[in-house]
């Protein structure tokens, strides 16, 4: 069995561009509008010679069971819980928002390994 790396975080900083750039395919829809990961979506990434299965996840933390944010929130609840390790990702350019903290927050309750990505570095903002 593979080990397995979700992607967390809050919409739109860029999780499901690294997921794809992972997969080395466009399995997911990337688009510069929050919320746009509906449901988690898998696949096998590689790093050189590494290979993991990889989650991607919606990017919603707070919300209500019954409407759709809060179906995304407990698919990325039940990823976190499965995954061996986590990446979680912030968008630089912002810095860390209250988004972000809530994120923080629901990671360390997991006990997991988190690896905070850094993400859109690439400006001077960031
Ligand atoms: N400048 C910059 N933009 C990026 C980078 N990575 C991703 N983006 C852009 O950020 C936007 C959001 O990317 P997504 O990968 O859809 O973000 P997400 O975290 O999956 O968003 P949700 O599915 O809504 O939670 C897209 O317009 C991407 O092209 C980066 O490193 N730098
Ligand atoms: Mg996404």
């Amino acid at each position: 069995m593979s080990v397995s790396v979700a992607i967390v975080g809050r919409p739109n900083v860029g999780k499901s561009t690294l997921f794809n750039r992972l997969v080395g395919k466009k399995l997911a829809l990337v688009d510069d509008t929050p919320g746009v990961t509906r449901d988690r979506r898998e696949g096998e990434g590689r790093i050189g010679d590494l290979t993991f299965t990889l989650i991607d996840t919606a990017g919603y933390e707070d919300a209500d069971d019954a409407t759709l944010e809060g179906r995304m929130r407990q698919q990325t609840e039940a990823a976190i819980q499965e995954a061996d390790v986590i990446l979680m990702m912030i968008d630089a350019r912002a810095g860390v928002t209250p988004m972000d903290e809530h994120f923080a927050k629901l990671l360390r309750k997991a006990g997991k390994k988190v690896t905070l990505l850094a993400n859109k570095v690439e400006g001077r903002a960031a």
